[in-house]
């Protein structure tokens, strides 16, 4: 195989062509199909999932229902599944928790300096679309259950309607155990069996498919999470990798991240809110410690942009708290929401590289701005059309105001991905996300209205 790069001028004449060497063609032809294995699993027994009284969501034009949740969906080209005005009834009170909230802006940046390979560096929201690249799951979904579709009705190229039929998934899912506790002394336990609602769409980019997905929980919780699977991006094998993994015989999978930017548009019962972070720290040993266990939670109001631009810290169990000063639980306590990190990474890539300057926004976790409608993507809104640091790195520089106030909460999380020999020919799907989780929100925990099973469903967790 030769690799090769053609060079064009702006008349389009041929300038150059690089021949970069011949490199042997892979051996094997490894498929996933199941017609081409030498064999299927054949211990298998069925596991169905049946909702013999139907569903316990309801459907009004783009409302959601369910349970005490409330929601409405939308869809566009570039950012998919967009979900507005979530919130959540509490004592016949519809409290407001996001009032948009959408996948920003994501970028996937390569980590191998050969020709054939720097500039791997794949914008999949600003320059792809994910929703443009949306699967249509009429023709297969991997959901159980009752499911609803939803179409996505977008504009093409010509600027005609294009509709993408079941672009978006919407289903209940048992998650196991709610809550639980067994009175010892009686020998009587207390269990609820936790449910979620699952909205998501799966975008196929090229080589990987991307499936998104908001989780809404009976306890107030909100999950985030990419389940990033598809086929690796690979190369013939010139000599032993050093950025990548030989996944097959003469096969080299390149190292690479997933970075996903999480637009946040919080109103958290209301417009007026404030973010801190929340650091633990161990109590010095001393006379007010004098076992040397103690230990507490710091908050700090992160009162303007620059100083809101922040990095997770696993060691000191930070996250971030959105609350609204002016509305109390019956604690007296200000009611929040806090971001908890899921797993996480930074770029590898050099502060001078294109790509940093470009994705400015994959180099802290947390970005918070004051609301503004022309600022919806991280990169920009034109993320390869500009010499870098547009999007979020720019508009902070004004470093405004970002207390009691309608602000947007911007967080950024990185899948890491040195490839393994287990991801070929087709990658078992990996999980990365982070959760939004009520702090002081409610006034109790908000599932003790969740019934138990009736009794003969009960069975193990
Ligand atoms: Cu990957």
């Amino acid at each position: 195989m030769v690799s090769f790069r053609l060079l064009t001028s702006t008349k389009c004449r041929l300038c150059e062509i690089e021949d970069l060497g011949i490199v042997p063609v892979r051996p094997n032809l490894e498929s996933m199909n199941a017609q081409f294995q030498a064999s299927l699993r054949s211990d298998i027994k069925p596991l169905q999932i049946t909702q013999p009284e139907g569903v316990s969501f309801a459907i009004d034009g783009h409302e959601i229902r369910w349970q005490k949740w409330r929601m409405r969906i939308g869809f566009t080209p570039r950012e998919g599944l967009v979900l507005y005005q979530i919130s959540y009834e509490d004592q016949g009170r519809v409290r407001s928790i996001l009032y948009r909230a959408s996948l920003a802006e994501m970028v996937v940046p390569y980590g191998d300096p050969r020709p054939q390979h720097y500039r791997k560096n794949a914008f999949d929201v600003g320059e792809h679309g994910v929703g443009m690249l949306a699967n249509s799951l009429e023709y297969g979904c991997d959901c159980v259950g009752e499911i609803h579709y939803f179409d996505a009705h977008l504009t093409n190229s010509r600027g005609e309607v294009s509709t993408i039929k079941n672009a978006v998934c919407l289903h209940e899912e048992d998650f196991g155990m709610l809550w639980k506790h067994t009175d010892w002394r009686r020998d009587v336990p207390e269990v609820r069996r936790s449910r979620r609602l699952a909205l998501s769409f799966i975008a196929t980019v090229d080589n990987y498919e991307y499936a998104f997905f908001w989780y809404f929980y009976q306890d107030g919780t909100i999950q985030y999470e990419v389940k990033l699977t598809g086929i690796l991006l690979a190369g013939a094998l010139a000599d032993q990798p050093k950025y990548g993994t030989v996944v097959a015989p003469q096969v080299n999978a390149i190292n690479h991240q997933h970075f996903f930017s999480l637009r946040l548009d919080f109103d958290l019962d209301g417009c007026e809110n404030s973010v801190y972070e929340v650091n633990t720290e161990a109590e010095p040993i001393g006379a007010e410690n004098p076992y040397g266990n103690a230990f507490f939670a710091v908050p700090t109001l992160l009162e303007t942009e620059q100083a809101a631009q922040r990095l997770i810290d696993p060691f000191t169990a930070r996250y971030w708290k959105v609350v609204n000063p002016t509305v109390k639980n019956r604690l007296g306590q200000a009611v929040g929401y806090k971001i908890v990190p899921g797993e996480n990474v930074l770029p590898f890539a050099h502060p001078d590289s294109p790509i940093l300057k470009r994705a400015g926004f994959m180099t802290k976790h947390l970005w918070v701005t004051p609301y503004a409608a022309d600022e919806r993507y991280s990169a920009g809104d034109y993320p390869n059309q500009h010499p870098g640091e547009e999007g979020l790195p720019k508009w902070t520089q004004a470093d405004r105001s970002i207390a009691n106030t309608d602000l947007v909460v911007w967080y950024t999380f990185g899948h890491h991905h040195i490839p393994r020999p287990e991801d070929w020919p087709i990658m078992p799907t990996a999980y990365s996300g982070f959760m939004l989780k009520p702090v002081s929100f409610f006034d109790a925990n908000p599932a003790l209205d969740v019934p138990p099973l009736p009794k003969q469903e009960k069975r193990c967790h």
